[in-house]
């Protein structure tokens, strides 16, 4: 059934993904697991293909929006009900930066593991980093970048929150970040996937 889910996937067949999701809950598999040997494996071979100029943005788009339905699907299963948030996290993609899944991901990771997310989106500038820390309290801002061409303005949102006089720690992540680079714009976190990113989170905030 995974297999079927990752051609489903690849193909961008977002109602055969979210049916077979649905199948996969309803026969008692893991939300994990489904993640982890389902969706996950499909978007990293479609990922190939991409490179491999076997598929080009169109499908990649089609297939992205599947992987987003079946995330939505996969939502409540990876989520456990916090009463008390632990905190609140800013999250967004970077300016420049349309790849929105990974960040999804992570989002989804926090909040089921009880923070409150305020989900900024895509093409996040700096500025609107602070501005939302600021206006809703955050206690960690979070920036997501999948290009080596927009990861270089996690270093802008780090000294625009320097700037700001707010003192909120930023984690960093997303394919082509590492933790060298977190060290070497001053960040306070690095994760380099989205269950590390709720440890990275609960780590900087002394939890
Ligand atoms: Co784009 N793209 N893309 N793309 N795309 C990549 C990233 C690429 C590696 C493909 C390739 O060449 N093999 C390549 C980047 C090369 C580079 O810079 N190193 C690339 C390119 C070049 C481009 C365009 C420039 C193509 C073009 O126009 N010529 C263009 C750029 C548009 C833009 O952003 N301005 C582009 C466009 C797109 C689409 C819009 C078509 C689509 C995005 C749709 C969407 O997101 N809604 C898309 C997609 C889907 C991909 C691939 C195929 C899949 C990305 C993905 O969602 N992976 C990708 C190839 C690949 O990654 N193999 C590719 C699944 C997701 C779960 O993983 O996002 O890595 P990921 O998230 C992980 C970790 O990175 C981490 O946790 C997640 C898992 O646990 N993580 C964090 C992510 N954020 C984090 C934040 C954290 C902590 C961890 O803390 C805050």
């Amino acid at each position: 059934m995974l297999n079927e889910m990752q051609e489903a996937l690849i193909a961008g067949k977002k109602a055969d993904v979210e049916a077979l999701v649905g199948r996969a809950l309803d026969s008692g598999l893991a939300a994990a697991k489904i993640l982890n040997e389902g969706l996950i494996p499909g978007m990293e071979r479609l990922g190939e293909m991409f490179k491999n100029n076997e598929v080009f943005i169109p499908e990649v788009l089609v297939a992205a929006r599947a992987m987003n339905a079946g995330l939505a699907k996969l939502e409540p299963f990876l989520i456990k009900d916090k009463v008390q948030p632990k905190g609140v996290v800013v999250i967004g993609t970077v300016k420049g930066d349309l790849h929105d899944i990974g960040k999804n991901l992570v989002a989804m990771m926090l909040r089921g593991n009880g923070y409150k997310i305020v989900d900024m989106g895509i093409d996040v500038s700096p500025e609107k980093f602070v501005e939302a820390a600021r206006t809703n309290g955050a206690s960690i801002v979070a920036c997501s970048a999948l290009l080596t061409t927009t990861m270089v303005q996690m270093k802008n949102v780090v000294a625009a929150m320097g700037q700001s006089g707010l003192n909120i720690p930023v984690v960093i992540g997303g394919a082509p970040v590492t933790k060298e680079y977190a060290d070497q714009i001053g960040a306070g976190g690095y994760a380099p996937d989205a269950a590390s990113a709720v440890e990275e989170v609960g780590r900087l905030l002394g939890l």
